[in-house]
């Protein structure tokens, strides 16, 4: 495969790089792209150097696949482009995921849409990804109404700037802010920008992807996003009502039977899922997986991954995978 990463200079690109060279996606000829201000600078792939070409190039060289984490606007701009000389593009940002004609995947949920057709596939928000991946195998079996999810979510998931910040402020330096207050020893009820009904813009990615993955419009999802001063991993408190009873052993099996699931969960030994001992996994950690007592068929849990791996690189190069396996490249 002719593989262009677009955003490989950024902070997603560089674990895609880690996590396609992990893989051993299969890769006859690597692009890596990014903005004119690269061009000319190199990064390392499996030990070779490659030199960043801009997105002109890009789209002349006719890549197989191109997997873009360089932004919303770029996505709008240039995703169309790749798509008209036949490549294959997965996109991490928000530009296509509920655009009714775009494909939004987790591929162990709903790859098996994916058709030859399909020349601009999105890949859904990180806390999004974390929270379906748990919820798809109980949905299957219990069938969700409703979903209340608090998240704890970190700075990486904003970006570089916001990471410098937290570093800054524990060294008591003080220097460029990413976010409108401290972040160490905070927590701001803000991810992403409001919108005009009070709700954040990653509070609804959190309210209407799921729906959209899972084909089910009969369950509905309302967040409140929090961000805290951890430097990678995202955690989600979720209390989900099911329109059947359940039995607790039966969902921790259920969970632990999923693919790309692991549950974490005994309070005999202080076990659960934390953001420090995700970091670089590809599972989302599943624990503190209890009844909620004060209402009929509902579940308590708590959810934790990695949000530039499942989240956002591993997810992408997932969906790649799944278009090579398939022959739909
Ligand atoms: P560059 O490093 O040249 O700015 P992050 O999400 O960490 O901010 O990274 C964004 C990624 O998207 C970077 O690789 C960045 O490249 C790339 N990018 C940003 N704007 C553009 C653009 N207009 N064209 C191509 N790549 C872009
Ligand atoms: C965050 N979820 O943690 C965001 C980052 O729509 O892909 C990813 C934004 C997106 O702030």
């Amino acid at each position: 495969m002719k593989v262009a990463v677009v955003g490989a200079t950024g902070m997603v690109g560089e674990v895609m790089l880690k996590v396609l060279a992990e893989r051993n996606f299969p890769i006859t000829e690597l692009l890596l792209v990014a903005s004119e201000r690269s061009v000319g600078k190199k990064l390392p792939f499996k030990g070779k150097e490659y030199a960043i070409i801009g997105l002109e190039d890009a789209v002349a060289a006719k890549p197989d696949i191109a997997i873009f984490s360089a932004g919303g606007d770029t996505s709008l701009e240039w995703a169309p482009k790749f798509a008209e000389v036949g490549t294959t593009v997965v996109d991490n940002s928000s530009a296509w995921r509920m655009d009714p004609t775009k494909k939004l995947v987790v591929p162990e949920i709903n790859a098996n849409e994916l058709t030859k057709a399909d020349k601009i596939i999105a890949n859904p928000n990180c806390s999004t990804i974390q929270m379906v991946m748990a919820l798809a195998p109980l949905h299957k079996k219990y069938k969700m109404k409703r979903v209340v999810v608090s998240t704890y979510q970190s700075v990486s998931g904003t970006g570089v700037k916001a990471v410098r910040q937290l570093e800054n402020e524990i060294a008591g330096i003080s220097g460029e802010m990413a976010y409108p207050y401290p972040i160490g020893r905070n927590a701001l009820p803000h991810c992403d920008v409001f919108m005009e009904n009070g709700y954040t813009k990653e509070e609804m990615k959190l309210a209407q992807e799921p729906q959209k993955i899972f084909n089910d419009r009969s369950f509905s999802v309302t967040a409140t996003a929090v961000r805290i001063p951890t430097a990678g991993g995202h955690s989600e408190s979720v209390n989900v009502e099911f329109e059947n009873d359940f039995d607790l052993n039966e969902v921790r099996r259920l969970l632990n039977e999923s693919s790309g699931v692991t549950v974490q969960d005994n309070p005999d030994t202080n076990t659960y899922p934390m953001p420090i001992y995700a970091h670089d996994k590809d599972e989302v950690f599943v624990g503190r997986i209890r009844r909620d007592e004060t209402q009929r068929n509902t579940l308590n849990m708590w959810i934790v991954a990695d949000n530039l791996r499942k989240g956002a690189a591993t997810n992408a190069v997932q969906i790649a995978e799944y278009l090579v396996a398939n022959d739909l490249v």
